[in-house]
């Protein structure tokens, strides 16, 4: 009689029903026992990758930029978020997060920098960019953390900005990065979602100037992305090839988190 692992060599038309249950019990396990290994090895080689820059291990951070890859070809300039009538927009609108604007702050000596591809720095007061023309947007605030609201943003589009002040270069690059001016918030955002049309540089929460704790005297206001890319208190505003720094995709959150 065949034996145990000799069975799986022997077509099933010369095997009886018996050595037939063994030669099937026999590969069931070798294939079990191979593909745990599989998973078990996979599972730890996952785990000795080295860590990116951004706090994801190597391979994880891949396939999360595979998905950006993706999600960033969907995501057009002319798909735009959508809006809502002035009454929808609540009349008090939710504060939240406080990152980066802790630290003892002047308002009225407050001014934007912004770092030219060339290394010059522009030095804007409100006023400067009080001047453009205004864009108002309503829309439906989304935070990751579950909520959202309409909310209604007044002050004047990126794409407005980078034209009145001739940036052409800065707009010829891949990624706008701004902080505030403590440093200890800051995000990245691509280039076609910063030109994207409701896309603000904002000072203005339902007709009346920002609150401190909203962000005065400027904020970000970007509907096609989380409420995290929203920054509020502008303080530097740099333009890069490269990915600039993102405070929640160094922990691990998706670097575009687009809507
Ligand atoms: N400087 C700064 N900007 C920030 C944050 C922060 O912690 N610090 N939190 C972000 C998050 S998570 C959200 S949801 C929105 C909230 O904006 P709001 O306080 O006007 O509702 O601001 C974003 N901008
Ligand atoms: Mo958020």
């Amino acid at each position: 009689m065949a034996n145990f692992f000799q069975t799986i060599f022997i077509k099933n038309s010369k095997l009886n029903v018996n050595q037939l249950i063994v030669k099937k019990t026999v590969i069931s396990f070798f294939f079990f026992f191979v593909l745990a290994g599989a998973a078990i090895g996979g599972w730890k080689w996952l785990r000795h990758q080295p860590a990116t820059a951004d706090g994801a291990s190597k391979p994880i951070r891949n396939v999360l930029n595979t998905n950006e890859a993706i999600f960033k070809g969907l995501l057009s300039n002319t798909h735009l978020t959508k809006e809502y009538p002035v009454s929808a927009a609540v009349k008090k609108a939710r504060v939240n997060g406080d990152i980066g604007m802790k630290t003892p702050f002047d308002p009225a000596k407050w001014q934007m920098y912004v770092v030219k591809k060339n290394g010059d720095t522009l030095k804007l007061r409100l006023e400067d960019i009080k001047k453009l023309p205004k864009t108002e947007v309503i829309f439906n605030f989304k935070c990751i953390e579950g909520w959202s609201q309409i909310t209604r943003w007044g002050g004047v589009k990126f794409s407005d900005f980078i034209k009145a002040y001739g940036l052409h270069d800065e707009m010829g690059m891949k990624y706008v990065g701004l902080s505030t001016p403590d440093k200890e918030y800051y995000v990245g955002i691509d280039m076609p979602s910063a030109m994207h049309p409701q896309t603000l540089l904002c000072y203005e929460l339902n007709g009346e100037p920002l609150p401190v704790n909203q962000g005065y005297p400027l904020r970000l206001i970007i509907p096609v992305k989380y409420g995290i890319k929203s920054l509020k208190r502008i303080g530097t505003m740099i333009f890069d090839d490269q990915r600039p720094p993102d405070f929640w995709a160094k922990k691990g959150y998706d670097y575009f988190s687009g809507l």
